[in-house]
């Protein structure tokens, strides 16, 4: 059994849970210790005696500690790809450029620990200084999803640490192998006690037990929108920062001016890739009447074509739906598409591979309608829906149409039109030509509406959620 990481000791505990690989549910990667109420209240513990002097350290020890993860990250990033692919499901190729994000990361905010930032201004009043620096705000409670289970771990984890606050991290269940082993090189980094903990277990004991600790000063969090809510309904009684990143519903437009090939590799990357299991996914197509037809059948082909299997198998272009409650609730979504008036275009079976796991052909639904389930719901999966509209202002209205607004895109060939949706998507994030999907590591990442909460993450503008501004005033 693997343990749990609480001020610089491993814990194991009375109760473990199997870490099962969606692509062969016979496979058991390992089997990890489960945190109850009083190992979740010791890390925050140690996190909370750890934080004055962590938060005071100087930045060329903050700086070494997140250069040496992300060094060890990069090194081993073809042994811990193989670990994510096979906790999670996503194709290898994948999984190892998502632990190659998970590095650049830590390299990132390495080089943002020597960066610090202040101002030193003269007052209004004479013969009086004013210094604006930024302090850490203390514990920071680190809750993370499944789906990119070393990538946002590491851009929640590096920040925190960078900006001198201590963190105590619970991963998502179905995710233990990356977060344990980002812990283990955390630890042998040479992180000091309390500073980094890690406590696995389930949401409603782990989780709610941070929740309702008034030493944790911050929670950063990604997940469902019912869940995010919940950790806002926690957070307000301690007046708590919170940073949510939630669901989407993100459209993809394809005007009749769009380079059709372009738009449909466009399509197939952002609805399906990494299983369509991405907040980001493109997973409503609002297509103009000019190219829809062109555009659904080339992209049928191409969506029948793609290869589902197992994710450590070199041919397969996507991996298997995470878990059995994900497949089910998949299938229900494309079922619920068609009893609406859908047309299942392509894929959307299940399919049976040598190994048991859940294999699911990505869906294309056509002949959609704005209104319908599909359309409003994240369904989290590879399916797609095509909504046929008439022009780009109708094809606009529908795409800012939703109460989320994580990422929108654009696929066009005028910069016309690809110049005022980028003014006026209604999202935190604009893709013009590009994927909704697939995001830079060192600018800015969120949304807006019911999309994201609180300040961005990632980039420089990490600073706002992670530190807490001092204003200072000297008389000499
Ligand atoms: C990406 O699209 O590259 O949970 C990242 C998610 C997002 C991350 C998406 N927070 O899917």
């Amino acid at each position: 059994m693997k343990p749990l990481l609480i001020n610089n000791a491993w814990v194991t505990t009375s109760h473990g849970l199997d870490n099962i690989n969606p692509s062969d549910t016979s496979d058991i990667e390992n089997e990890y210790a489960q945190a109850g109420r009083s190992e979740t209240e010791a890390a925050i513990e140690a996190a909370t005696n750890a934080a004055p002097e962590w938060g005071l350290s100087s930045p060329q020890q903050r700086h070494d500690l997140l250069h040496k993860v992300g060094v060890e990250i990069l090194a081993r990033k073809e042994e811990l790809g193989t670990l994510l692919a096979r906790e999670e499901g996503k194709v290898l190729p994948e999984a190892i450029g998502e632990v190659n994000r998970a590095g650049q990361i830590f390299l990132f905010f390495a080089g943002e620990a020597l960066r610090q930032q202040g101002d030193r201004l003269d007052s209004v009043r004479p013969g009086v200084g004013v210094e604006v620096t930024r302090e850490p705000v203390g514990v920071i409670g680190v809750i993370a999803p499944w789906n990119f289970p070393i990538a946002i771990p590491a851009w929640k984890i590096a920040p925190a640490l960078c900006y001198g606050n201590t963190v105590v991290f619970k991963p998502a269940e179905l995710v233990p192998g990356c977060a344990w082993a980002l812990a283990d090189i955390l630890h042998r980094a040479g992180v000091p006690a309390g500073v980094f903990n890690l406590v696995m277990g389930p949401g409603a004991v782990v989780g709610q037990t941070i929740l309702d600790d008034p030493r944790v000063d911050a929670i950063s969090f990604t997940g469902s929108v019912a869940t995010g809510k919940r950790v806002a309904e926690a957070s307000l009684p301690h007046l708590r920062k919170i940073q949510l990143e939630m669901g989407g519903k993100n459209p993809l437009i394809v005007l009749d001016d769009a380079d059709l090939d372009l738009a449909v590799n466009i399509a197939a990357d952002g609805a399906f890739f990494s299983t369509g299991q991405r907040c980001t996914a493109s997973s409503r197509l609002i297509v103009c009447e000019g190219i829809h037809d062109r555009f659904v059948s080339a992209l049928a082909e191409r969506v029948s074509a793609l290869k589902v299997g197992h994710a450590l198998e070199e041919t397969t272009q996507i991996g298997p739906v995470v878990d059995a409650t994900q497949f089910a609730q998949d299938l229900d979504y494309i079922e619920g598409a068609r009893a609406q008036g859908g047309v299942l275009r392509a894929g959307g079976e299940a399919v049976e591979r040598q190994t048991k796991g859940y294999f699911l052909q990505p869906a294309l639904i056509t002949e959609t309608q704005p209104d319908m389930t599909i359309n409003c719901d994240e369904v989290f999966g590879p399916v797609a829906s095509v909504i046929r509209v008439g022009g780009y202002d109708q094809a606009l209205a529908l795409a800012n149409d939703t109460p989320f607004g994580l990422s929108a895109g654009i696929c066009t060939t005028s910069l016309k039109f690809a110049s005022d949706f980028k003014r006026k998507a209604q999202a935190g994030m604009v893709m013009v030509n590009l994927p909704t999907a697939g995001v830079d590591y060192h600018v800015p990442f969120g949304g807006r509406k019911a999309s994201s909460y609180g300040s961005r993450e990632q980039g420089r503008y990490a600073v706002d959620f992670f530190t807490t501004v001092k204003t200072a005033y000297t008389l000499p």
